[in-house]
C-alpha cells in the first residue's frame, strides 16, 4: 500500500540531508508521487544515501532502509525455465464458434460465443532467459485458458513433432543441446558437438530433425507462427465416449519467417526483435490472432494408420485427417510487469478440465509429472497457483494448507473431508468432476518400447519430400550449417549416415556440403523405410500470405527528401495496412523538402534493414552520393536485398546500390511507382535466391 502525497518542501536540501543531484534532478521533473515506503509501509525519507555514523564515516548496520532494499534486491531474481528461458506473453481471450459436444462436456469447447479470457507465454527453448530472440529454435508456445471449471494449460510448440519418444530421454536431450557443460557455451545454439552427437545416436529424432532445420524455427514474427499440441489427448462425453484429438493453431496474418542470414543479423541487430514486436503491435491496437482447429479421430481410425499416433515424433498429415476449425483467440493486452505474469506464469499439460483427458504418449505422460515438480522449485514452493497470473478466474475450494507464502487467510475449523462441522466445507463431486477414460488394460509390466514404434525414417522422408525445391535446399543449408559447426568429425558422419536413409540426394548434398569424401555408409534401419504420400500443408513458402499487415516498412529519407514522395509511399503503405517507420542518418534536425522537419524513428546505422519486411528510399541526388561511401548505408540495401525483400530505390538511392554491389531485379522499383512496391513488399523476391546464394 502507498501512502499519501508527502507534501512538497521547496526548503533546499541541508548539508547534513544532501540527496545529491539525483534528488535535484528529479524535483524538476514535477509530478505529483505518493511518499515512498519500506515494505512495512514506514515512510523513507532519503533514498540516495546510506545512513553513516558521520559525514564520511562508515554506514550503519541500523540503516533499516538500506538492508530492507538490498536484501529485497539480493532475491530478485528466481531459478530460470531449465528448458523455455527466454518468454514473452500476453493477455487475450478465446471464442469457441463450434460446439463439440458430441466429443466432450468441456465447457470451453462447447458453449460457443463465450469470451474465455487467456494469457500465452511464447518461447525459445534451448537459451536463457537473457538469450537472443532469433536463434534457429523451436518456439514454445503455450496457452492457459482461463475456463469457467478451471485452467487449462494447453502447453504447445510450433512444431507438431518432437524429438523423442519417451520421457525417459528428456534429460539427455536437454543437456545434449544445451550449452556445453565444461566450457559454458555455446548460448541458445544447436549447432555443436553434444547436439550432434545426441541426434546421431538416436533415429526417433530424424522426423523432428527435418522440422527444425526448415525456416519454422527461425520465424520472423511471433504473430506469425502456428502452435501444436503435439501429443494426441482425448475429448470424453457426457456418455464416456472417448475420441481422440489433436490441437493446432494457426496465425490470422500467416506464416511467416526469415531466412537464414537475416536471422543472424537480427542476432546483433535486435536481441528482443520478437519480443519488441509483439509489444509494439499490442501498443498499436493490432491484436494478432489465430484459428484453433483440431483433428479428431478414433481409436479405430488410428489403428489402420502405417504409424502410431501415440509416437510423439509422428503427425497424422491434415491431408488424412482433416482439420476442423473450432474457434479463434486474439491476443489484446500486454501484461503489466513482466516478472509477476511472463516470468511467473507456470503452465502444466495436467491442468485439464472435465471433458478433456490424456493419450498414453509416454512423452506426455512424463510431461504430466514435470511440470507441477519444476514449478515448485521455480516459483519457490506449493501455493504457485495463487500467483494472480497462474490462479483460476472461477470459484476454486479445496482443504490444501498452509506451506511458504501461503496468501489466503483461510476461515473455519474445517480443513478435511469428510466433515459434518461446517456445512460450506467443499466436497468432491461425481457430478461435476473430472473423469478419466475408462481404459481397459492388458498386457506385461516392463520397460519396454511398442513395435509401432520403431519406424524413425519414413515421416522424415515424407516431411523433405514435401517440401518445395527452395525449401529443401534451405534445410540442406541448414544442415551444413549446423555440422559445419560440429568439431568432431565421427559426429559429422554419423548425422550424414542418418540423412542418407531419409534421403539419398540429402544425405549426399551435406555431404558434399561439409566436404566428406568418402561419403559415410547409410545406417541400416531397423524397418523398412515407407514412402508415404507427400503432404503439402507441411510446407510454408507457398502457405506464406501475401499482405503488408503485421509488417514493418522503412523509408529512407535525409535532408531535403521530397516531402510529397515520402507522404505518397506512406500513405500506399499505411493504406496496405503496414507499419511505416522514418529512417534517417540522424534522428534530429531532418527538414524534408517542405521545409518542416520529419519526425525520425531510427538512426540508419542503428536500424539494420534486417528489422523490416521491406525499405523504400527517397533521398536527394547528393544525400546519395553522400551515403553510398558509408558501410551502413551500403549493409542496409546489400542486407535487404540479400535477405529476399522489395526495394522502393529514387535515382539518389542507385548510387548506393552500385556501391553495395546490388544489381536491381524484378524486386527493385522507383518509389514513384507505389503501388508496385506495395505489390512486390507482400511477399518475399524468392525468384532472387538462386542468383545470391548457392544453397546446398
Ligand atoms: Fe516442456 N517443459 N517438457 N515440452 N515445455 C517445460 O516447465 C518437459 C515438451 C513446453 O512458457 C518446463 O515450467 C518434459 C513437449 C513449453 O512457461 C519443464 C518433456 C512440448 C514450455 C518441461 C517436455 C513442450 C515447456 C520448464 C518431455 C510441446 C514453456 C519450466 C517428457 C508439446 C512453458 C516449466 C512456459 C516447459 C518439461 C517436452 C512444450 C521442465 C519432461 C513435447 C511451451 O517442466
Amino acid at each position: 500500500m502507498t501512502k499519501p502525497a508527502a507534501k512538497k518542501s521547496s526548503a533546499k536540501p541541508s548539508v547534513t540531508d544532501l540527496r545529491g543531484n539525483a534528488g535535484e534532478l528529479q524535483q524538476q521533473a514535477g509530478g505529483s508521487h505518493p511518499a515512498m515506503t519500506t515494505q512495512q509501509g514506514i515512510p523513507v525519507p532519503d533514498n540516495q544515501n546510506s545512513l553513516k555514523a558521520y559525514e564520511r564515516g562508515p554506514s550503519l548496520l541500523e540503516d533499516f532502509i538500506l538492508r530492507e532494499k538490498i536484501t529485497h534486491f539480493d532475491h530478485e531474481r528466481i531459478p530460470e525455465r531449465i528448458v523455455h528461458a527466454r518468454g514473452t506473453g500476453a493477455h487475450g481471450y478465446f471464442e469457441l464458434s463450434q460446439s463439440l459436444a458430441k466429443y466432450t462436456t468441456a465447457q470451453v469447447l462447447t458453449e460457443t460465443g463465450k469470451k474465455v479470457p487467456i494469457f500465452v507465454r511464447f518461447s525459445t527453448v534451448a537459451g536463457g532467459a537473457g538469450s537472443v530472440d532469433t536463434p534457429r529454435d523451436v518456439r514454445g508456445f503455450a496457452i492457459k485458458f482461463y475456463t469457467d471449471e478451471g485452467n487449462w494449460d494447453l502447453v504447445g510448440n510450433n512444431v507438431p513433432v518432437f524429438f523423442i519418444q519417451d520421457a525417459m530421454k528428456f534429460p539427455d536431450l536437454v543437456h545434449a543441446v544445451k550449452m556445453e557443460p565444461d566450457r559454458g557455451f555455446p548460448q541458445a545454439a544447436s549447432a555443436h558437438d553434444t547436439f550432434w552427437d545426441f541426434i546421431s545416436l538416436m533415429p526417433e529424432s530424424m522426423h523432428m530433425v527435418m522440422w527444425i532445420m526448415s525456416d519454422r524455427t527461425i520465424p520472423r514474427s511471433l504473430r506469425t507462427i502456428e502452435g501444436f499440441g503435439v501429443h494426441s489427448f482425448r475429448l470424453i462425453n457426457a456418455q464416456g465416449d472417448s475420441t481422440f484429438v489433436k490441437f493446432h493453431w494457426r496465425p490470422e496474418l500467416g506464416i511467416q519467417s526469415t531466412v537464414w542470414d537475416e536471422a543472424l543479423a537480427l542476432q546483433a541487430a535486435d536481441n528482443d526483435f520478437h519480443r519488441r514486436d509483439l509489444f509494439e503491435a499490442l501498443e498499436a491496437g493490432q491484436a494478432p490472432a489465430w484459428e484453433l482447429s483440431v483433428q479428431l479421430f478414433t481409436e479405430e481410425q488410428a489403428s489402420k494408420l502405417p504409424y502410431d499416433h501415440l509416437d510423439p515424433t509422428k503427425i497424422i498429415p491434415e491431408e488424412i485427417v482433416p482439420l476442423q476449425k473450432i474457434g479463434r483467440f486474439v491476443l489484446n493486452r500486454w501484461p503489466d510487469n513482466f516478472f509477476a505474469e511472463t516470468e511467473q506464469v507456470a503452465f502444466c499439460p495436467a491442468n485439464v478440465p472435465p471433458g478433456i483427458d490424456f493419450s498414453n504418449d509416454p512423452l506426455l505422460q512424463g510431461r504430466l509429472f514435470s511440470y507441477l515438480d519444476t514449478q515448485l522449485s521455480r516459483l519457490g514452493g506449493p501455493n504457485f497457483a495463487q500467483i494472480p497470473i497462474n490462479a483460476p478466474k472461477c470459484p476454486f475450494a479445496h482443504h490444501q494448507r498452509d506451506g511458504h507464502m501461503q496468501m489466503q487467510v483461510p476461515k473455519g475449523r474445517v480443513a478435511y473431508e469428510p466433515s459434518s462441522l461446517q456445512p460450506d466445507s467443499p466436497r468432491a463431486s461425481l457430478a461435476q468432476g473430472s473423469r478419466s477414460f475408462a481404459e481397459a488394460a492388458v498386457g506385461s509390466k516392463g520397460r519396454v518400447r511398442p513395435e509401432s514404434f520403431a519406424d524413425h525414417y519414413s515421416q522424415a522422408r515424407m516431411f523433405f519430400r514435401s517440401q518445395s525445391v527452395l525449401e529443401q535446399a534451405h534445410i540442406t543449408s541448414a544442415l551444413v550449417f549446423e555440422l559445419s559447426k560440429v568439431q568432431t568429425p565421427h559426429v559429422r558422419s554419423a548425422v550424414v549416415s542418418q540423412l542418407r536413409v531419409i534421403d539419398e540426394e540429402l544425405g549426399q548434398r551435406v555431404a558434399k556440403g561439409l566436404g566428406l569424401s568418402p561419403v559415410p555408409d547409410a545406417v541400416q534401419p531397423a524397418v523398412p523405410v515407407q514412402d508415404l504420400p507427400v503432404s503439402p500443408a507441411t510446407r510454408i513458402i507457398d502457405r506464406m500470405k501475401p499482405t503488408l499487415e503485421g509488417r514493418c516498412v522503412a523509408i529512407l529519407v535525409d535532408e531535403g527528401s521530397n516531402a510529397e514522395s515520402v507522404a505518397a509511399m506512406r500513405k500506399a503503405l499505411e493504406a496496405a495496412k503496414a507499419s511505416v517507420k522514418l529512417i534517417a542518418p540522424r534522428l534530429g534536425g531532418i527538414r524534408l523538402s517542405d521545409g518542416k522537419e520529419a519526425a525520425i524513428d531510427g538512426q540508419l546505422a542503428g536500424s539494420p534493414s534486417a528489422q523490416f519486411d521491406a525499405v523504400a528510399s527517397i533521398i536527394p541526388l547528393e544525400s546519395g552520393k553522400k551515403l553510398a561511401k558509408q558501410a551502413a548505408a551500403q549493409n542496409w540495401f546489400r542486407d535487404a536485398f540479400g535477405h529476399l525483400k522489395a526495394i522502393a530505390a529514387c535515382k539518389g538511392t542507385h548510387a548506393i546500390l552500385d556501391a553495395a554491389g546490388v544489381k536491381p531485379d524484378a524486386g527493385v522499383v522507383d518509389p514513384s511507382d507505389t503501388k508496385a512496391f506495395v505489390k512486390a513488399a507482400v511477399s518475399r523476391i524468392w525468384e532472387r535466391e538462386p542468383t545470391l546464394r548457392s544453397l546446398a
